[in-house]
């Protein structure tokens, strides 16, 4: 069974993007099986290498948007893309908004090794 921390690495970490554009989320959200059954409605990538984005473990501790207290605020801004669901867009048919940024990014950690599980926000 797929851990939540490999969740988060397919549904978060993308390190080097070959397929850059427009379509990045179109494409994205589906190669890794967020439009299975619905459409996730926001979600972002990260493009820095996995160490990086699993070293924010071991950085600033804040408290996540659900009141646990196992949040981390990256150090360093990322590049990062975010994915928005259209809002005339219905399932089947999942058509996101792409938008690249460079931000802290704040995850959630868990376990021992400590590593990602969550993507609480960027800011
Ligand atoms: P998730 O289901 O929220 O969390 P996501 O991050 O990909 O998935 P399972 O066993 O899978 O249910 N976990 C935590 N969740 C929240 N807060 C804390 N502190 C926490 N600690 C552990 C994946 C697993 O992490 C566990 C949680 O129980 C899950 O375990 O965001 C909704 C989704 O949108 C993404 C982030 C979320 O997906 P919301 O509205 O709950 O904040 N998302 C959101 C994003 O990718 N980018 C964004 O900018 C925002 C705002």
């Amino acid at each position: 069974k797929e851990s939540r921390a490999m969740k988060f690495q397919r549904q978060h970490v993308d390190s080097n993007p070959t397929n850059f554009g427009p379509n990045y989320c179109n494409e994205m959200m589906r190669r890794r099986q967020m439009t299975d059954g619905r459409c996730k409605p926001v979600n972002t990538f990260v493009h820095e290498p996995l160490a990086d984005v699993q070293d924010v473990c071991l950085q600033g501790n804040v408290t996540c948007k659900n009141g646990q207290p196992n949040c981390h605020q990256s150090v360093s801004k990322m590049n990062i893309t975010d994915c928005h669901l259209r809002r005339s867009s219905r399932y089947p048919r999942c058509i996101y908004e792409t938008t690249q940024k460079d931000k802290y990014i704040i995850v959630a950690c868990e376990g021992d090794p400590y590593v990602p599980v969550h993507f609480d926000d960027s800011i």
